[in-house]
């Protein structure tokens, strides 16, 4: 073998070897450690993943309808909560960064009074509505900083909102590798 051909051998050695510990690294960031509460790349950047959801505070104010419309222009639709883990989730990243005592939730009543749906067309299971509320004060939920519980307000008030998404896990990029894993 010529010195070139032993150096062009070894190149290609070194640029399959460096493909294949960057397929490692991206593959180990998107698969491992299946944590109940981190921040990796299955969520976007500044997004807070639980389970197999993403979360995220928004602090600009907005009605119900516009903060719907945001959180499905960044893949997701305002947040669905089904378990007290999740309510304190979204209570925690109110709080933390809280402008306002209130946060919108994605639930609403405005077709038909206390038949409330999820705009993530998500099962309505689990309710943790304040004292005395809904009390009709409005067609649209939200969560209260202050203890945690929902409230329906007018969908027109301006609030922050906490938007959800799927969580991207390898599977659907094992599947994008056409088979080659
Ligand atoms: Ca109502
Ligand atoms: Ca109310």
């Amino acid at each position: 073998m010529s010195t070139n051909a032993a150096k062009l051998a070894t190149a290609k050695m070194a640029l399959t070897l460096r493909s294949f510990f960057l397929l490692c690294a991206i593959s180990g960031a998107l698969c491992g450690g299946w944590n109940q509460f981190s921040q990796d790349n299955s969520c976007p950047k500044g997004w807070l993943r639980l389970g197999s959801q993403c979360y995220v505070y928004k602090p600009d104010l907005r009605t119900f309808a516009d903060a719907e419309r945001v959180c499905k222009t960044v893949g997701g639709n305002l947040v669905s909560i089904h378990n007290v883990v999740e309510n304190a989730v979204v209570l925690e990243l109110v709080r933390q960064s809280a402008i306002s005592g209130i946060a919108w939730l994605g639930l609403q009543d405005a077709i038909s009074d206390n038949a409330f749906l999820w705009t993530d067309g998500t099962v309505v299971d689990f309710k943790a509505f304040g004292e005395g509320e809904p009390d009709n004060t409005g067609n649209c939920v939200a969560i209260f900083a202050g203890n945690g519980f929902w409230k329906d307000e007018s969908c027109d008030l301006e609030a922050p909102y906490v938007c959800i998404q799927d969580a991207k896990f390898c599977s659907s990029y094992y599947g994008n590798f056409g088979g080659a894993w």
